[in-house]
Formats: C-alpha cells, structure tokens, sequence
C-alpha cells in the first residue's frame, strides 16, 4: 500500500499535468465553438500531451515539476492569445502574424475590447498546483534510474509519435498542401489539435528561417541584378502608355480555366459574358497558370510582383517581411489609390499582413461586407460584386483596384446556388458542376461588367481579367478528354490544358483581338508596365504586348515555348504539335538550364530579400 501510495504522489505531476491540459483545452474547443476541436482531435492532441511527457519523464525530479509547470503556461498562454485572436479574424495565431504585429496597426486597440477577464481563468489551476507541489516536496520520493526512465520515455515516444504520424499523413492524403502552406489553420487543429498545430507552425517557421540564413555572394547578388537589368524591355513601343494615368480594375477569377471560353456545352455557351469581354479585348488565349502550392495566393502573388511563387510552402506565408516592387507600389508613385476585394475571411493565405508588404492601402474582406447571400465557400459573387461596385464608386481616382472572385471554388458542389444550367451528359459529374459554378460566376461578372459601363467607369479605365489556376484536378482528367475531344489524354495534353484566359480591356472596346503568344501570370506585370507607362524594374517576366517569343517556366521546372514542351515529371522534350517525343539537343539543354536558373534567382531573391538590396542600390 505504501509502494501505491508512493508511486502515486510521486507521479502526481504528470497525472495532473494531463488532466489539466485536456480540461484546458475542452473548455477551448467549447469556446471556440465552431468545429469542435478535442472532439475531432482527442488522439492527436492526447498524444502531443504524451510527447510532452516523455520529455517530462527524463528529467529528474525538481527539473520535471518546473518543465510541466514551464508548458502548462506556455500552452495556457497561446489559448488565451488564440481564443482572443480568433475572437477578432476567425483564425489562430501563426508566428508570421506574431512577428508582424506591429503591421496590424488598428487590431492592437481592437484587442483590448475583445480581451475578457474570464480568459485569466486558463490560469486559476496554478492557485491550486503551486502550493501542492510544495507539499509533495516533503515527500520521500521513489528513485527511478535514468536507464529506467529513458526506457519509459522511449516506450511513450514511440507510441505517440506513430499515433500522431499516421494523423499527420492522414491530413497530408486529405489535403496534400496543407501542413506545408498551412493556409487553413483552423482545419490543421481540426484535425490535429492546438499543441501539433503550433508545433507544425514553429518548424515551418524555423525551417524557412534556416533556410534564408544562408549567406549569398557578392557575385551572385550582382549576377542576379543583371539578369533583372537585361530583361527589363527598355525598347516596348506597341501601344505604350496607352492606359496612362487611368483606373486599373484586374479581377482575378477563381478556378477559370481557358477551356470553357468560348466553349458551348448542350448548345448553350458556358461563359457568354466572359466570350464577349474576350471578343471586345485583347484576349491571351495561350496564358498558363504558374502557381505551385500556394494555389490562389500564388496567382495573386505572381500577378502582382512577377516573380515566381515559393517550391514548397506559399510566398504569401514565408516572404511577407520582404520588399516588393508591387503593382500597388509602383502605381501609389504615381498617385493612385491601392484597393484590394475579397469576400472571405480577412487573414486566409495570410493575406491581411501580405496586403500590406504588396503596397495595398485598402483591404476590403469579409468583415467590411454585408454578408446576404451565400455561395460555396462564403459571400456569393453576386453580391460581392455588387457591393464591390458602390465601393468602387466612391474610390479616390486613379485607382487600382484588385478584386478576387470565390464562388467557382472546387468542389463546386453548391449546385443548387448556381442557377439552371443544363450540362446535358456532364450532369452529376464534377466537369459538369464545375461548368455549372462558372456559368454562374460568368453571369455575376456580366452585371458587374455591364455596372461599370453604365457608371461610366469602363471609359476611364483598364480592365484586366484573368483565372487563378486550374478547376479540374488530374483524377477527373477522362471527363475532360471528353470534352475537349481529346482521344489520347496523355501527360503532354494534359499539360497543354493548363490554360487560363487572361483579357485585357481598353476603353471603346479598342485595341481587340486574340494574342496566341505563349504567357504566364508572371508576364502580366511587365505588360502592365508598358499599358499605364510605369517602372518596369525589377521583374522577372515579357512584356506580351512587345515580345515575339514567350517562353512559360512553370515552378516544377517545365517550360514550353508554344513549340517545344518540356516536361520535368518525365524529363522529356515534346514537339508541341505532334506530341512526339524529341531528343535532347545542345540547345534544348541550354534552354532547360536558362529556365531552371530563372527559378533559382527568383528563389534567391525571395530567400535574401534582394529587391530591397536592389532597391537601395537604385536609390544610391
Ligand atoms: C479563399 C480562396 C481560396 O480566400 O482564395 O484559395 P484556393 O483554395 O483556391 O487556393
Ligand atoms: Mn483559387
């Protein structure tokens, strides 16, 4: 009984250690409310706790009481932080946003209100802990051997370490870009609990932090600001200047690829506003997506900075501290107003702190709109435009102003919103709701089109309109094929589908016609440049409008040139046309390294913050 009784008492700590953490955070997750985060995640967060423990279990005695002591502030802090911090943007705090504070500004001062009193009481069972412990000192301790405690330490790891794997690679199947990106936060604690979100958020953290630690050569800076220099197109005259000094207006589209414009399905044309647009504009029908897993951020940051997104992880969540020589930037020079319009939550992709870093002065979110109607993922398009449309009429001129589209996000499984749209055989199938999601967004985007005629808005301004990334993963490719008629869909075709249009709209329907180069989102900027006459420094696209030949670089190091496809999952050249496969020359291999080192000094100038070297330099 004495042996019980000691055993007992001397392991006190670690039984109270659990209970209390797993009280902390039920009562969390009942706070919290949405999603029921212990309930969803009792296995994952019960075997973080036990991780927890087994270092506890190492340590001797005194030193494992102040460890546990040590973590139960820890965890009870970042509670407090995320439940007020959740509170205000319906999302968890993340280290980039801990480290941006200071740029929230006017969210510091919404954070005393929203702070409670009660929340203190994440702390009240220190009241109770503190004289205990100093109870159990008197104690007579059982000594366990290190060699003893190593091995209960190694035992406990060992099962909740493959507990919490196979719930990390379950989420990875589920989500495959998830726990790199972390663009969902609130899903990842869904599924894995608070404790192994915020772990998931401090390695990303100090990964790409390692990673940028690395020094660069003098050389390579040089290197690299030359090749920056020499791509600039000082010679552009083809419609230069044209937008000067007026609106510019670049929506960009989620999940519009090319194919549906001027597509018919069941007789029925799919896009017949966006078909128009195209008609009265310069229409790119040959545009790739170049996004890796950054997936919307990644068309907004390539479209904005023209340069290329990160390999792994998103720019918008890893390079927000660094400089950019933004659109925005470039256009508040020259007295624009900077706006930026999304109808969902405010800190998602981590926009809120990304705005900022881009040059936006504005940011309108889901907070900043009447949320009436919704479709898919939240605000329907319809009334996000419309309201995006009174804004827009009260805006100091010239503007930019960016708006990004939702409601034709995958899985378009929001039929019964979308409006009647007969897909004829594609009926029930995702090519079919996906046709039918975009036919709505195409009839939100005519109003809003025809809005900007009638409040004369179109005549003083530059219309850009293009798509995010794809819509039709690779598992519904057959449906596709069908479609588009394709017998033999195979990689190349495949590769060759990942279009997006991309219009640009002059004022009286000028300058129309459809431009077959072959283009990226990274070439839309350079364009820019030239169009409303600003700086073109620094940027790593064509300006489309004055090159002859385009070559699109995608991040996982393909390319093609409208000719020639390289793929670089099969490492093979391809005739465009025929699809036959082509030998390695000399010159194909030149072009495959000139490709690959375009990547890397995007990833280098990413990773050292170069535009701000560059920049002070220029200033110099
Ligand atoms: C939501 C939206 C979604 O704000 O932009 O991003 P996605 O899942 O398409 O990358
Ligand atoms: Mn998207």
């Amino acid at each position: 009984m004495n042996k019980i009784l000691k055993k007992s008492v001397s392991n006190i700590d670690i039984l109270l250690f659990f209970i209390i953490i797993i009280i902390k955070l039920k009562q969390y997750s009942i706070q919290i409310g949405e999603g029921y985060f212990l309930k969803s995640s009792i296995f994952p967060t019960a075997s973080s706790i036990a991780i927890i423990l087994a270092i506890a279990i190492l340590l001797k005695n005194k030193s494992r009481v102040k460890f546990l002591f040590l973590m139960d502030l820890i965890i009870s802090i970042a509670i407090i932080c995320d439940i007020n911090y959740f509170r205000y943007f319906k999302d968890l705090l993340s280290i980039p946003v801990i480290k941006n504070g200071f740029l929230l500004g006017d969210v510091k001062s919404s954070v005393n209100s929203i702070f409670k009193i009660q929340d203190l009481l994440y702390f009240s069972d220190f009241l109770v802990i503190i004289p205990l412990m100093k109870i159990r000192k008197h104690f007579n301790f059982e000594n366990i051997s290190f060699v003893k405690r190593l091995a209960i330490t190694f035992s406990i790891l060992i099962i909740a370490v493959s507990t919490n794997s196979y719930y990390f690679y379950e989420l990875s199947k589920e989500q495959p870009r998830l726990i790199s990106t972390m663009y969902n936060k609130v899903y990842i604690e869904k599924k894995l609990g608070l404790i192994n979100t915020h772990g998931i958020d401090i390695f990303n953290t100090l990964k790409n932090d390692a990673s940028r630690k690395m020094a660069i050569s003098k050389t390579k800076e040089e290197e690299i600001q030359n090749y920056l220099q020499a791509n600039t197109t000082e010679s552009s005259t083809a419609l230069k200047g044209v937008g000067k000094g007026k609106n510019l207006i670049m929506i960009q589209v989620e999940a519009l690829q090319n194919f549906v414009i001027n597509a018919k399905v069941n007789g029925e044309e799919i896009t017949p506003n966006l078909n128009k647009l195209a008609s009265q504009s310069k229409y790119f029908d040959n545009y790739y997506y170049q996004v890796s897993s950054g997936g919307t951020s990644d068309a907004e940051f390539l479209s904005n900075n023209s340069l290329y997104p990160s390999p792994s992880g998103a720019a918008y969540y890893m390079y927000y501290d660094n400089d950019y020589n933004s659109i925005a930037k470039v256009l508040k020079t020259q007295g624009y107003s900077t706006n930026v319009f999304h109808g969902y939550k405010e800190t998602f992709w981590n926009r809120n702190i990304m705005y900022k870093a881009e040059g936006f002065d504005n940011y309108y979110s889901e907070k900043d709109f009447n949320i009436d109607e919704t479709v898919g993922l939240g605000l329907s398009d319809k009334s996000f435009l419309n309201q995006t449309v009174e804004k827009l009429k009260t805006m100091d001129k010239p503007y930019f102003s960016f708006i990004i589209t939702l409601s034709s996000h995958f899985p378009f499984d929001d039929t019964e919103h979308y409006g009647d749209f007969n897909t004829g055989k594609y009926e029930n199938t995702l090519l079919g709701n996906y046709i039918k999601a975009i036919h709505y967004t195409d009839e939100q985007l005519g109003m809003f089109l025809q809005k900007l005629d009638d409040e004369g808005i179109s005549k003083d301004s530059i219309i850009v309109l293009y798509g995010d990334h794809n819509a039709i993963p690779k598992e519904n490719e057959k449906d596709l094929a069908d479609f588009m008629g394709i017998q033999n869909m195979n990689e190349l075709e495949w590769a060759k589908l990942q279009k997006v249009p991309m219009m640009i709209h002059f004022p009286s329907n000028e300058y129309a016609e459809v431009n077959h180069i072959t283009s990226g989102q990274i070439d839309l900027y350079p364009t820019l440049c030239n169009i409303l006459d600003i700086q073109n420094q620094d940027l790593l696209g064509s300006d489309l409008l004055n090159t002859k030949n385009s070559t699109v670089v995608f991040r996982n190091g393909s390319f093609t040139d409208g000719k020639v496809f390289y793929l670089s999952s099969n490492s093979t050249y391809y005739d465009y046309s025929s699809g036959e496969k082509l030998n390695e020359t000399e010159d194909l291999k030149a072009e495959r390294t000139a490709r690959l080192k375009e990547l890397e000094y995007s990833d280098e100038i990413l990773k050292h913050n170069l535009l701000k070297v560059y920049d002070k330099q220029n200033n110099n």
